[in-house]
């Protein structure tokens, strides 16, 4: 039942990108004849499907983003008719209208292709228990893993999010071996064992996090590996690409897109051009086998880079790095950019920060000011001013070195930062209120 498919997963690369130009080539004749966006666009561009001669060709198309879905709300950009659409999920966005994906049911099988491969590459089969904790509904991520869970024979616990305790003791019960979430909620959970009395490390089977939705830092992934005794694995997607689509494999060193499925680019946000190869950018994806919403090199926002090598695992599809943040969540600091995960990455180093903070920026006057919440983990939380002091200018001066901007700390108790069960916010930022 695991969904191991060597041949095209150990297909050599240039087989791989002769596959994806033959692909593309067809998605953009079938665009061009069918779609009034698409044909509007390229005519717009001066391109023609006969100029698609070769794979880099991709560069000549036109980029998408999110805006074009919204201003398609609710499905105007949709290339199937309802009749042929089993599924809609929606996303809610933070501004603006939400943007609503339609599935036919060849979308939906191909979803649950690439999260079972995505799952098996991690080494969960058969004989495991995975616990979905990611919300089901109109959020792609908790049906998205429910049928790449069942797909592969594994044995499927549909927690959704919430109702903490509960979810604790079924972990308990029924043996997860497995659970998928965000990062957050899964630091959460691991606190309100520890209330009940119950150790996840030495209490519970659990061995493995499916982790993401939302940006971690890889001294995140150490604190909880060593914490609850877990391996953690990233997992992204976004709910235009179908939802939750891509993992890292066992190797846990970047997330494969599968490349029968998905053309990835990283370009320079600011001029559109392609980065040289490794370098940071923006995650661009075309999707190459969808029926009723693919998408032509859409600019997600996300900033990573890529590694096209062969992985160690066997697998020839190339490895998106971990997200480094979006184009849109980098905070601009007295002229200096900064990223929530570089500040992450700077406290997960401290060994009295406990692993929850919030950054809020405030104008004052002319300057931008920006203030760390840091909990402190219990053992280091004293009533001494003094020992308190010492913390707190130890942290000041760590992130002063990583990020290049001062930022004012503030020491708060355990506990009393918000938690998550869905996407934290760790960001308030005050300058726009
Ligand atoms: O978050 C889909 C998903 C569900 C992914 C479950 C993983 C697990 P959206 O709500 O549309 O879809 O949000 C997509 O979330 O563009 C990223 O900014 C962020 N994101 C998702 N996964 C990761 C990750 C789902 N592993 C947006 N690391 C994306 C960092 C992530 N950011």
């Amino acid at each position: 039942m695991r969904c191991w498919e060597p041949r095209i997963e150990e297909m050599p690369i240039a087989e791989l990108k002769e596959m994806q130009y033959k692909l593309l080539k067809s998605l953009v004749y079938r665009l061009y004849s069918f779609s009034p966006f698409y044909h509007d666009r390229m005519k717009e561009q001066n391109i023609h499907p006969d100029d698609i001669r070769e794979l880099l060709d991709v560069r000549k198309l036109p980029f998408m983003f999110k805006r074009d879905l919204r201003d398609s709300y609710p499905d105007k950009i949709f290339t199937a008719t309802q009749e042929e659409l089993v599924r809609y999920h929606v996303s809610s966005g933070t501004t603006g209208k939400p943007t609503v994906v339609g599935y036919t049911q060849n979308d939906l099988n191909g979803w649950t292709t690439s999260l079972a491969r995505a799952l098996t590459s991690i080494g969960l089969g058969r004989g495991d228990v995975i616990q979905v904790s990611y919300g089901y509904g109109l959020f792609t991520g908790g049906l998205g893993l429910h049928y790449g869970a069942e797909r592969i024979g594994a044995t499927v616990l549909p927690t959704s999010v919430g109702n903490t305790e509960r979810q604790i003791e079924l972990m308990q019960d029924l043996g997860s071996t497995a659970i998928a979430c965000t990062p957050s909620y899964l630091l959460y959970m691991g606190e309100v064992a520890e209330k009940m009395g119950v150790s996840i490390k030495k209490d519970t089977q659990l061995k493995a996090g499916i982790l993401g939705a939302e940006p971690w830092t890889e001294r995140m992934r150490l604190r909880i590996e060593d914490w609850l005794g877990i391996k953690a694995f990233d997992i992204y997607g976004t709910s235009e690409l179908s939802g939750p689509m891509f993992t890292e494999c066992s190797e846990q060193n970047g997330f494969h897109v599968w490349s029968d499925m998905a053309l990835t680019e990283i370009i320079d946000p600011k001029t559109g051009e392609t980065v040289a190869p490794g370098e940071k950018g923006e995650l661009t994806i075309t999707i190459l086998q969808k029926e009723a919403l693919p998408m032509i090199r859409y600019r997600i926002g996300d900033i990573t880079s890529m590694d096209e090598d062969v992985c160690p695992c066997g697998r020839t599809h190339p490895r998106v790095q971990r997200i480094q943040g979006r184009v849109d969540d980098m905070l601009i600091i007295r002229g200096i950019n900064v990223f929530p995960s570089q500040v992450e990455y700077a406290l997960m180093a401290i060994p009295e920060v406990g692993q929850h903070f919030q950054i809020v920026v405030d104008r004052k006057g002319a300057l931008d000011d920006m203030l760390v919440r840091v909990e402190l983990n219990k053992e280091s939380f004293s009533d001494k001013i003094t020992d308190l002091m010492i913390i707190k200018e130890g942290i000041e001066h760590k992130l002063r070195n990583a990020l290049n901007v001062n930022a004012d700390v503030e020491l708060v108790e355990p506990g009393s930062l918000p938690r998550y069960e869905g996407k934290s916010k760790r960001v308030l930022d005050r300058r726009s209120l």
